[in-house]
């Protein structure tokens, strides 16, 4: 039940000096909402909402990391210059300054695209970083841009660009109500979710089951997902899109493609439906079956019973997304949910609506406008793949980027060939982060500007509302003022904004005095009234402190579709001509090689939880993950320094033989490797593991996408003579053999 503000301030006066405060933990996808007990300055608990209507009262363990890094004395509380004697602390308006001439005097000497911007993760659940950062690109005016789309979900965007539209009108598995969900590459049960927003997903995949249904996850890992499955295949890494193919191709043989009730309102996909019946033959369950490792009688079964529950979705994230098929693999994924008419259905794969309608406030985005000049990688909606960062750094000639700024990022150890980066990043004459930490990517700055921490800020997810499961609304009020002499993240890109673009237009320039003024609040209160809910304000919103339940996601078609003439559009040729890659893939594919894939633990977020000692404690978990066989195969032990060999690195790394892995498979978590010179965080140093995306390799791409390829990367073990006891070791280290 929702309660109102005065309820709960009643509750607040129980206890002298004890404060409560409700918000959405924006640490993940999941949008949890959270209880914070506190006296006014600092956080005495944090708790699951019950109240909450998304989430419930359901939170994973890294909800009490917002104070861990709120009170963490190594986080960056002001802005920090690099001198010969390290870092110094300097002023707001130095920093700014000095951040300001040393972009400008990049982009004056070799021109406006010298300069290059990198987004992390950070800025999609940063609600003001999101209103605003608009104004930051728009005042560097460079065409240089990188994100960490180009290593997740950047074949969700095209395809649905292709199809609907609009980059962002991505559907998502109705989870609520489904009765079959095959998940390919994901593991919800760690990452709490993926392009799927959706709290306690353990307890949502025990519901499909608890109500006859079923859940089937194929992974080349027996995922804590697979665990509470009903049926788990083991699958060689980057051989889905021969899966996929031949799932798509047994629909056809078994009659199932059928003329959805999507196509009466959203094109008449028949002649299209018709066609597609060609896309996949030749590929034969059969066929595919000794390369993916999933016999081709399981596959015939997987698709009947996928077509014949009451209501199912195929579900596919970053296991399939960031492989060198990863386009392709999501494309058919989508071919398959519509083509079976669970499109837009109750139970199938559904378009969320949520309060801030970010599809009417964003532009549909494109692909392929220009390409990157050293690697000639498409790029996506202005930004260039991730893969081709470290060669626009290192490839002399015109263009070369000499500067950089990184929002909220830590791409030395989230992309590929991060050892390259690291050196390109060196390389630099002036580079800027925006960061709370000194980090492997950091160290490497000039200049670095520390946002205020997530609890010295409101939040409304305006990113995650948009793949919600449920649709909802909540806002969340800033917890502690933040100190005086402390920044927003908007607040530093409209000043350096300023500072930048001095001749903006006068009503640019009135916008964002606006925005210093009144802060972006007002920019989601428009977004509210403007969206699809009638009377919706943040005044409205204000008076829902555990957030407002907007119903259950309902059919949007043919509203959802953003082409001018409403009909889904399923491009048929740009995806087809890329099976000429996998004609050549499966002409030379070697059974014998052995290949490196990724791995999620739910107390870690990618590089950057790993200075809470609540959340690291206990055994280390950047370990190697590999089969029994696979290890006998390489006079390998549990608990074994280990030395896997790449095309563009090496690595040394302790052994976790586990029967969890098929054989054949390798599994590194990524995000560690804290050991390299320079970094600032005693807890993370202290357990530094090392980086998987040493091993990654830059070359290593989806072509029709440009997309990163970190899963499936091709590697050699050897054993080292002695087990290690920890687990530190890092690039550098020469261990014997
Ligand atoms: N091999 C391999 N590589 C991967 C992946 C994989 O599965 N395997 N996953 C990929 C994926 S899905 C992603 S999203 C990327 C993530 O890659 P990145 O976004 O490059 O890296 P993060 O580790 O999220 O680092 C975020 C940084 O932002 C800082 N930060 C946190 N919050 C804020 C904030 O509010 N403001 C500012 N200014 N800074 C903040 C943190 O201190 C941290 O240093 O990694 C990718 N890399
Ligand atoms: N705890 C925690 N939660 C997170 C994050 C985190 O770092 N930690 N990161 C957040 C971010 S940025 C993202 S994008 C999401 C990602 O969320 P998910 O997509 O659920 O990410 P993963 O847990 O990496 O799951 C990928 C799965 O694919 C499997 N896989 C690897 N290679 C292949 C393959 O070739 N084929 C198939 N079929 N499967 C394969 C892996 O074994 C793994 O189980 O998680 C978010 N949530
Ligand atoms: S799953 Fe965990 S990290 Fe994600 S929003 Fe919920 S509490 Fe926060
Ligand atoms: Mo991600």
């Amino acid at each position: 039940m929702i309660k109102s503000i005065r309820e709960n301030k009643s509750k607040d006066a129980s206890t002298a000096g004890e404060q409560t405060h409700f918000r959405t933990c924006n640490l993940c996808e999941a949008m949890c909402g959270i209880v914070v007990k506190h006296d006014g300055e600092k956080v005495l608990s944090i708790k699951g909402d019950k109240d909450d209507p998304f989430s419930k009262g359901y939170i994973c363990p890294k909800a009490t990391a917002l104070q861990d890094l709120h009170e963490d004395p190594d986080r960056l509380r002001h802005p920090v210059e690099r001198t010969a004697d390290g870092w110094k602390k300097i002023s707001w308006d130095e920093a700014l300054d000095k951040v300001a001439a040393g972009i400008q005097s990049i982009q004056k000497k070799y021109g406006n695209n010298a300069f290059g911007v990198y987004l992390g993760n950070p800025n999609v659940h940063n609600l003001g970083g999101m209103l605003t950062i608009k104004h930051l690109l728009g005042s560097i005016k460079t065409r240089t841009r990188f994100s960490a789309t180009s290593i997740d979900q950047l074949p969700h965007h095209i395809i649905s660009l292709h199809l609907f539209g609009h980059m962002l009108r991505i559907p998502v598995p109705d989870v609520n109500r489904t009765q079959h969900m095959l998940i390919i590459g994901g593991n919800p049960l760690a990452s709490n979710g993926s392009i799927m927003t959706a709290a306690n997903m353990r307890q949502k995949l025990k519901d499909i089951k608890a109500r006859d249904g079923k859940v089937v996850v194929i992974d080349p890992r027996r995922t804590e997902t697979a665990d509470i499955a009903s049926e788990h295949h083991f699958i060689r890494p980057a051989t889905d899109v021969l899966l996929l193919l031949a799932m798509l191709n047994e629909i056809y043989v078994q009659g199932y493609a059928k003329k959805a009730r999507v196509n009466n309102r959203a094109a008449d996909l028949a002649p299209e439906i018709e066609r597609m019946a060609d896309f996949a033959k030749g590929y034969s369950a059969e066929s595919v079956a000794p390369i993916t490792g999933i016999a081709a009688d399981e596959i015939k079964r997987l698709v009947k019973e996928f077509c014949e529950a009451e209501s199912s979705v195929c579900y596919s994230r970053m296991g399939v997304s960031v492989q060198e098929f990863g386009l392709l693999s999501q494309y058919i994924v989508m071919i398959i949910n519509i083509v079976t008419g669970r499109l837009d259905e109750v139970g199938g794969l559904m378009f969320p609506n949520p309060a801030v309608n970010v599809v009417q406030n964003t532009g549909p985005g494109y692909l392929g406008k220009r390409h990157s000049r050293v690697s000639n990688l498409p790029d996506f909606n202005g930004e260039y793949p991730v893969a081709a960062m470290a060669d626009e750094m290192l490839v002399e000639g015109e263009g070369q980027l000499k500067g950089f700024l990184c929002v909220a990022g830590n791409p030395v150890l989230s992309t590929p060939n991060g050892e390259k980066l690291d050196q390109a990043f060196e390389s630099l004459e002036f580079m800027v982060c925006f960061d709370y930490y000194v980090t492997e990517t950091s160290r490497h700055a000039n200049i670095i500007l520390p946002p205020v921490s997530a609890l010295e800020r409101d939040h409304y997810d305006v990113t995650f509302n948009g793949f919600a499961t449920h649709n909802v609304a909540k806002y969340s009020p800033v917890l502690f003022t933040k100190p005086k002499d402390a920044k927003h993240d908007w607040q530093i890109y409209i000043e350096l904004a300023e500072r930048l673009d001095k001749n903006a237009p006068l009503p640019l320039k009135a916008e964002r005095k606006l925005i210093q003024k009144l802060g972006p609040e007002f920019i989601l209160d428009q977004g509210l009234k403007r969206g699809p809910y009638y009377g919706m304000s943040l005044k409205k919103l204000k008076k829902y402190p555990h957030g407002m339940d907007l119903g259950p996601l309902k059919p949007m078609l043919p509203e959802a579709i953003k082409h001018k003439d409403q009909q889904i559009n399923l491009n048929v040729d740009f995806y087809q001509a890329d099976l000429a890659r996998v004609e050549e893939m499966m002409a030379s594919y070697d059974e014998s090689q052995i290949l490196l894939i990724g791995r999620r633990h739910v107390r870690s977020n990618n590089s950057w939880l790993h200075n809470s000692h609540r959340l690291t404690k206990g055994k280390s978990r950047c370990t190697l993950m590999l089969h029994p066989d696979t290890a006998k195969a390489h006079n390998i032990e549990d608990g074994q320094a280990v030395k896997v060999t790449s095309r563009v690195g090496e690595v040394t790394i302790n052994a976790e033989v586990t029967d969890e892995l098929m054989p054949g498979v390798v599994s590194i978590p990524h995000g560690f490797g804290h050991g390299r010179k320079g970094v600032k965080q005693k807890i993370a140093q202290a357990n530094a593991g090392v980086s998987v995306n040493d091993l990654t390799d830059d070359t290593l791409i989806d072509e029709l996408s440009g997309n990163a390829a970190v899963n499936g990367v091709p590697v050699t073990l050897q054993a080292v003579a002695f087990a290690r006891e920890d687990n530190e070791a890092t690039v550098n280290d020469k261990v014997v053999a």
